[in-house]
Parts: C-alpha cells; structure tokens; sequence
C-alpha cells in the first residue's frame, strides 16, 4: 500500500460509524447501534478512492446485508481502467455493541486494511489470544501457561507481576483463567465485550494495560493483529471451534487446525492500517461528546509501514452539514 494519505481518509469512515452508533449509548438496543454503524461505515466507504474487498466484516452475505465478507467497496470499482489500490477490508463497524447499548467503556469503532489477500479469512468461531506491547515482544507462548506467562512479560518489563494488569473477557469459560492469574498475583481488569481495545491497550503504557489473555471472536483476532503489528506488538492465537459444524465449516475456508499458533504476520501479513474512533469513553480512546450543534471524536491511526501513530481530535459541526442525517451521521 504506497497510498500514505489512505489512513487519514479511512479515519472519516470510523468517525461517521462513531457519531452514528454514540447517538444510541445507553439506549438499550445493541442491534440498532450496530446498524446504524454498518451503514454509516457503508456510506462513506464509497468516497474512499480503493478497491476494497470485505474480508472481515458483518457475516456472510446471506446474514449481513451490508460489508458481508466479499462485499466489494469502495470508488475504485466504480471507475473504468481504476488503477486506485486493491485491498483487504477488515470493519468490526461497531466493537463492543453491549458497551454501547449500556454505556460502558471502550466500545469502538474500527478498520484495518492490507493489501489484497493479505489478512487472513478468518471464520467466525472462537480465537484464544495472547496479546502485549512492544517491551513485552517475544517473551510470550501460547502454549505455557498464563503464570509463566506473566512471570516472563513483568521481566522484560522490569517490574514485579503484582504490579501487572491483564484484561480479560468476563466470561464463564475464562473462570480457570481468571483463577489463575489471581493466583499468580497479577491485577485484572475484566470486560463485558470488545477484545480488539483490549489488545490494542497493551501497546499504549498510559492504559495500565500489560496484557490481554482468554479466549474472545477470531476475526476480533484478525483486527487485533493488524493493529499490534503497526505498534511493535505481539500477539499469538489459536483457533477453539464452538461445535463440529463450526470446524468443519472452518475446515473449508482453508484455515489450519487447533493446535497451529498463529502469529500476527499469519493473520495479517505485509504492511498493513489499522483505524478507530471512540464511541464511549474509554481506556483507549476519549468517546463522542456531543455540543450544541456537533460533535467531537477521538481516534487512533497507525500505520505499520512506518510505525505512526496518530490521535486525532475532530470536531464535526452538523450545521455546517446541511443534509446531514442524525440517524446515520452522515451527509447525504
Ligand atoms: C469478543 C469481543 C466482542 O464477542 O470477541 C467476544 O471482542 C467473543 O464472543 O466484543 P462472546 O461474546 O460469545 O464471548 C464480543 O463480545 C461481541 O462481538
């Protein structure tokens, strides 16, 4: 991807998703604050000068009646000879859509983009993970246990475990887990939802964050990769299939069996971006704070290429938007 000023566009695609879904924060209704996510995303997909392929996105065709995997977006597709660059699309529109419905923290919006056939097509099961910030890279396995885990990552850290946060999913499969990690001493921030911030928070030292384990969505995985590797991160992961539908399911896709470690550059290779816009305040991001007659956004861009990261801070006034559309947060 050579286009340097892709990732500054790619971040109105999260600010629209954002100022559409925080209009519903605490609204109760996590279906309707993805779906007006999915279409603001969609609308300004199609101001972006790529040739974009959905790779990660709401679910098969059949199910996702917009950024279904497949779904072709983009300007580039509507121009003949389009020489504008061909792309994977990974959109998780609205992350954390219990976050959002209640008002939590850390829902957000999110893209990742790599060259074409460069993420991996990741089917829709369950991914275990392990995730940390740079100081942490290449201490960690998957296959050794969250203790020996931790004992390595507050070394290379240079502090004690008992001063070591993990974040993890608060789910009934993760009670072995989260067991463990107590006994080993570490702090834990547990989460209602959105594994994809969790992951990203252990590259930033501000978030208090130093690693993310337990078992979450495997195209949240995907996500997480892409924003790891534009930071120095690491992440490993393994597949975990719900039932033998799933695995066979899998199996067809192409994607290996439980037992291979994927490492980042297996989930998203070559260069990739990686974008996200805050929809509720968080420990990543600030969340949209509406005024008078707009709004403000946080977001995060990064690229791997270069290893930039951008926060960027928008203030969006609706009046000067005159077809602008509360619903969707978008012009029309
Ligand atoms: C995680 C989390 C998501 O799904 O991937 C999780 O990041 C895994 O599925 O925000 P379960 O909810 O079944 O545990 C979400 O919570 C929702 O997509």
């Amino acid at each position: 991807m050579q286009d340097r000023n892709l990732a500054l566009e790619v971040v109105r695609i999260t600010e629209a998703a954002a100022l559409a879904s925080a209009r519903l924060m605490g609204r109760g209704e996590r279906k309707q604050a993805d779906n007006v996510a999915v279409e603001a995303m969609r609308v300004a997909f199609d101001e972006l000068d790529i040739r974009g392929t959905v790779v990660i996105g709401e679910g098969e065709r059949d199910e996702a009646p917009m950024l279904y995997i497949g779904e072709r977006v983009g300007a580039g597709w509507k121009q003949e000879n389009s020489s504008s660059p061909k792309v994977d699309i990974a959109v998780d529109p609205l992350e954390g859509t219990n976050l959002c419905a209640t008002g939590a923290p850390d829902a957000i919006c999110v893209i990742a983009i790599a060259d074409d056939g460069q993420f991996l097509n990741a089917p829709d099961t369950y991914m275990q993970k392990i995730a940390v910030g740079p100081e942490a890279r290449g201490v960690i396995d998957l296959r050794e246990s969250p203790t020996w885990n931790l004992q390595r990552i507050a070394k290379a850290k240079g502090k004690r475990i008992e001063d070591c946060t993990a974040v993890i999913l608060e789910r009934e499969r993760h009670a072995d887990l989260i067991a463990e990690v107590r006994q080993a001493g570490a702090r834990i921030r547990l989460i209602g939802d959105g594994d994809v911030s969790g992951a990203v928070m252990t590259c930033n030292p501000d978030s208090g964050i130093d690693v993310l384990f337990g078992t979450g969505g495997a195209p949240e995985g995907v996500i997480s990769a892409a924003a790891l590797k534009c930071v120095g991160g690491e992440l490993q992961a393994r597949l975990r299939f719900r039932s033998p539908e799933e695995a066979a399911r899998a199996k067809k896709m192409g994607v290996k069996d439980e037992d291979f470690i994927y490492s980042i550059e297996d989930l998203a290779a070559g260069h990739v971006m990686f974008a996200a816009t805050g929809v509720t305040k968080g420990y990543l991001l600030d969340g949209v704070r509406f005024f008078g007659d707009g709004a403000k956004t946080e977001s995060i861009v990064m690229r791997s290429k270069s290893g930039t990261v951008r926060v960027i801070n928008s203030t969006h006034h609706f009046n000067t938007k005159p077809k602008y559309s509360w619903a969707t947060g978008l012009e029309s």
